[in-house]
């Protein structure tokens, strides 16, 4: 989140010991699933359901059976066997970002993430399918111009475990759009799998002052040049002015690492 931060205010945050440091707004709605529904997301098909953690036997449709967080995560079987099901299951959240600050900075970037699990079926055998997280950057709205694909890794969810998926990608100059979606998908040869999500999030991020998709002290070094220079796109507070109050705000977004 963008503060608009008097310098003492900032100050305040920056040295007192212990407190939070601001964080980059959370895009998504109901990311965690916290509502028991699938309120703000598409489901695609629809074969999935938001389920609650509860103790169930350790194979069979359901599983896994424990959130990453809270008491609820999304579920879904992904299968071509028996009972019937389907080769792949997509969920999907379209967000407005006309509204959100600093845009135009040039530098932006995507993130997003979820934790993924996965569970074999009855006969034991590891899975190898696979789960991705893809972003599109649209502008005009939801069924817009698509300006970018932002895609992760394909990422194996190995049975159990809940496992980190994250997509860093620059915001593509005209978005107006972002649509979230989570793809899980039943590789060839295997006959069903079910895949768990939870912890879904979406965000912008401006620290990467460099360009690089990477945080780091480089990007200090970037901030004290255009400082030097009064370079106007590093008004992180949004008052017009370049002054020591947009360090401060750069500081506490360089230590979120967003
Ligand atoms: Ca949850
Ligand atoms: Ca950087
Ligand atoms: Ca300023």
């Amino acid at each position: 989140m963008i503060h608009h931060t008097r310098t003492g205010t900032a100050l305040a945050i920056c040295c007192a010991a212990g407190a939070a440091f601001a964080q980059p707004a959370e895009l998504l709605t109901n990311g965690g699933f916290e509502s028991g529904d699938l309120t703000a997301w598409v489901s695609v098909p629809d074969e999935g359901a938001v389920t609650e953690g509860r103790s169930e036997p350790d194979c069979g449709y359901m599983n896994p059976h424990t959130p990453f967080a809270g008491r609820y995560f999304f579920s879904c079987a992904v299968g071509d066997g028996t009972p019937p099901g389907t080769a792949f299951v997509r969920i999907r959240q379209a967000v407005d970002i006309t509204a959100e600050p600093l845009i135009a900075l040039g530098n932006s970037f995507v993130i997003a993430s979820c934790r993924v699990s996965g569970a074999t079926g009855c006969n034991g055998i590891p899975s190898d399918d696979l789960a991705r997280v893809t972003v599109e950057h649209r502008r005009d709205g939801d069924t817009g111009d698509l300006l970018q694909v932002s895609v992760s890794d394909a990422l194996d969810p190995a049975p159990g475990a809940w496992r980190p998926l994250e997509v860093r990608e620059p915001l593509a100059d005209g978005a107006d759009t972002l649509i979230y979606e989570f793809e899980g998908e039943l590789d060839a040869g295997f006959a069903s799998i079910d895949l768990g999500v939870d912890d879904t999030s979406l965000r912008l991020c401006h620290a990467d002052l460099n360009g690089d998709l990477v945080v780091n002290t480089q990007d200090v070094l970037q901030l004290l040049n255009l400082y030097q220079s009064r370079d106007p796109r590093i008004d992180f507070n949004l008052d017009g002015q370049i002054n020591t109050s947009d360090i401060l705000v750069y500081l506490n977004l360089w230590q979120s690492r967003c």
